[in-house]
């Protein structure tokens, strides 16, 4: 997959040579190209910013410095990619769809945002997407993109070495999963649960399915509404 960010903070995308985001670019499954928005103004204080038509506070990024960037970085299968708190939520479905693009493109935003032409003209070439992470505001989409590419780069094939951890986990099932733990078996008075350490694979499977649908209902009872209902058997019922 090929990637190209285009921002005015372009030294925000450090952490995108680190780990496994950074292996998936060393071995060539994952290509990430960083522009400065800044390349394409024309004046000397390299300008991005204007006040907004209608009046209200802060600025808004102008037209032009975008255009430059998204004639120069975009290609005929690109999928344009703009981090935005009126977006849409971007979820794992949404990472999947991410996945399978050729060619992404992300453009983040300042202030209060960009100048809505620039979307809609691109939108006459290529999908656009506007997401959101969640219902708070941030400075702008650099973390966001951050966020997005961890999603998206762990589903391409090749970077995940177990592909059970990809249909395992949670959000994948639609549910929260179960709780985990490790060695030792007690810890500061704490003990791990019995049936993790009985061998008996049905009794697991089975523990961890409730605790799944557990911690589905007290912490994300909108899933839980959400789980279609021929996924639920007569154990989770019971549950
Ligand atoms: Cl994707 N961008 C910005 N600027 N703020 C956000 C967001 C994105 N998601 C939630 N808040």
């Amino acid at each position: 997959m090929r990637v190209d960010i285009v921002s005015i903070f372009p030294e925000y995308f450090s952490p995108l040579e680190l780990s496994l985001i950074g292996k998936a670019r060393a071995s060539g499954l994952l290509d990430i190209a960083v522009h400065d928005l800044r390349t394409w103004t024309s004046d000397v204080h390299r300008t991005v910013d204007d006040t907004p038509y209608g009046g209200g506070p802060g600025m808004v990024m102008r037209p032009e410095p975008w255009a430059g960037a998204l004639d120069a970085v975009t290609r005929p299968d690109s999928l344009l990619v703009v981090p935005s708190p009126v977006g849409t939520p971007f979820t794992q479905a949404a990472a999947h769809e991410l996945a399978t693009a050729p060619h992404l493109v992300f453009a983040c935003g300042r202030y209060e945002g960009i100048d809505q032409r620039v979307l809609d003209d691109a939108a006459t070439r290529m999908p656009v997407r506007e997401v959101s992470l969640g219902d708070y505001v941030l400075f702008g989409g650099e973390v966001a993109v951050i966020v997005i590419m961890e999603a998206v780069t762990r589903l391409l094939p090749g970077v995940l070495g177990n592909a059970d951890s990809l249909t395992e986990e949670s959000h994948a099932a639609g549910l929260l999963e179960a709780p985990v733990y490790t060695k030792p078996a007690q810890w500061r008075g704490h003990e791990v649960p019995a049936v993790l350490r009985s061998g008996d694979h049905g009794r697991i499977a089975r523990w961890r399915r409730e605790q799944s649908l557990l911690r589905t209902a007290a912490r994300r009872p909108d899933l839980l509404a959400g789980y279609p209902p021929e996924r639920l058997d007569k154990h989770d019922r019971a549950a």
